[in-house]
């Protein structure tokens, strides 16, 4: 590659419909470029960029109605996911399961393999939801933590939380939720439940997804100082005294992005998005269905159809960045940089390749 082509354009998002990632938001971009060279996990060597991370910190607990959040920004959903288990895992006796719906994000198995703890998956009902009694019968007194999710990555779905709560009540288990991509649309619907009164141990909500911050940004959540301790490890020649992350040097631009963006769209900024979002997904669904395709009702912004294989293959072929769900199901999340005007000629195309 020449020096040129390096320095071409990283991405367009004029055709991507699969992704969780959107454009940065500018006041974001600008704020990541200012930390580059800042690393939060060293917080007393780089002071501002853990004040910034604190501060972020306490937005996110804004975002999910938790009053004196302890967590920190993670590189990602993934990293949140593992460390929601680790904690779950170390404040437990013995060997330990977690159980979680078949729904749950693949960092699970990730986070199963790397903790070596029994991942136990259950079915999800008809509707793509936990199927609660599935979870019933899946924990038992080794329970650490049972996992619900709140937006599915296939199909959007928000599990029946409190529901969960009790199942993990019932075995003494902790609760986590998944939140990486629905937790900056949640606040503006009408879910029954919150960190505060589910209750809700662990939560990842990430703002590289729908919080429009660069990546590296994910966001890992708990309701109570035991958990972060559960997760420290002594940092000898540090000034600070232990570390609960699981990355040592970290981005000080993501935790710097984090925090503008939040800074600028919480909460007016998040609410027009929610609603321009959910509006597209809508539509899309409503476009789909009337031309015959079998749609999955978004309850977030993420439209799940069935789309026979050539014609998803076409698709591709036309440029369009689309996936489709373990079950062959086209997916499109309807993400920040996803408008009226793009889904519209998406659909041209649906129907020149029908
Ligand atoms: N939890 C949920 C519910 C997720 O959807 C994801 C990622 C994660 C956790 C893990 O987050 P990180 O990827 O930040 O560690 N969901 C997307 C997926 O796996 C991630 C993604 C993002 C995929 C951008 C493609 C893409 O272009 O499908």
């Amino acid at each position: 590659m020449t020096r040129a082509e390096t320095r071409r354009a990283p991405q367009d998002f004029e055709r991507v419909l699969s992704s969780m990632c959107t454009d940065p938001h500018p006041a974001a971009r600008e704020a990541a470029e200012r930390f580059l060279a800042t690393n939060p996990g060293d917080p007393e060597t780089y002071p501002t960029v853990a004040d910034l991370e604190r501060e972020a910190v306490a937005m996110l607990g804004d975002v999910v109605a938790l009053d004196d959040p302890h967590g920190y920004v993670a590189a990602g959903g993934t990293e949140a996911n593992l460390q929601a288990v680790r904690a779950a895992r170390n404040l437990a006796d013995g060997d330990v399961n977690v159980v979680a719906p078949e729904s749950a994000h693949f960092s699970f198995q990730k986070a199963a393999d790397v903790l070596d703890v029994e991942l136990r998956l259950a079915p999800t009902d008809d509707d793509h939801r936990a199927d609660i009694d599935a979870v019933v019968d899946l924990a038992d007194d080794d329970t650490a933590v049972v996992v619900g999710v709140a937006g599915t990555t296939e199909y959007g779905r928000v599990d029946p939380i409190p529901a969960l709560a009790d199942v993990a009540a019932d075995v003494g288990a902790r609760l986590h939720v998944d939140a990486a991509w629905g937790g900056f649309f949640l606040p503006f619907t009408d879910h029954d439940w919150s960190f505060s009164d589910a209750p809700v141990d662990t939560m990842t909500i990430d703002p590289h997804k729908v919080g429009q911050a660069p990546v590296p940004a994910g966001g890992f959540l708990a309701r109570d100082p035991e958990t972060l301790d559960a997760l420290a490890i002594a940092t000898p020649y540090l000034e600070s005294d232990t570390q609960p992350t699981l990355g040592g040097t970290r981005s000080g631009g993501g935790v710097a992005g984090a925090h503008a963006v939040l800074s600028e769209l919480w909460p007016g900024g998040y609410r027009e998005q929610y609603e321009r979002s959910q509006a597209n997904a809508d539509y899309l669904a409503a476009e789909l269905s009337a031309r015959g395709y079998d749609v999955v009702d978004p309850e977030l912004p993420l439209v799940a159809a069935d789309l026979p294989d050539d014609e998803f293959h076409a698709l591709r072929d036309e440029g369009w960045r689309i996936s489709r769900t373990a079950s062959d199901a086209l997916r499109v999340v309807c993400m920040p940089h996803v408008t009226r005007e793009m889904l519209d000629a998406f659909l041209v195309d649906v129907d020149a390749v029908a």
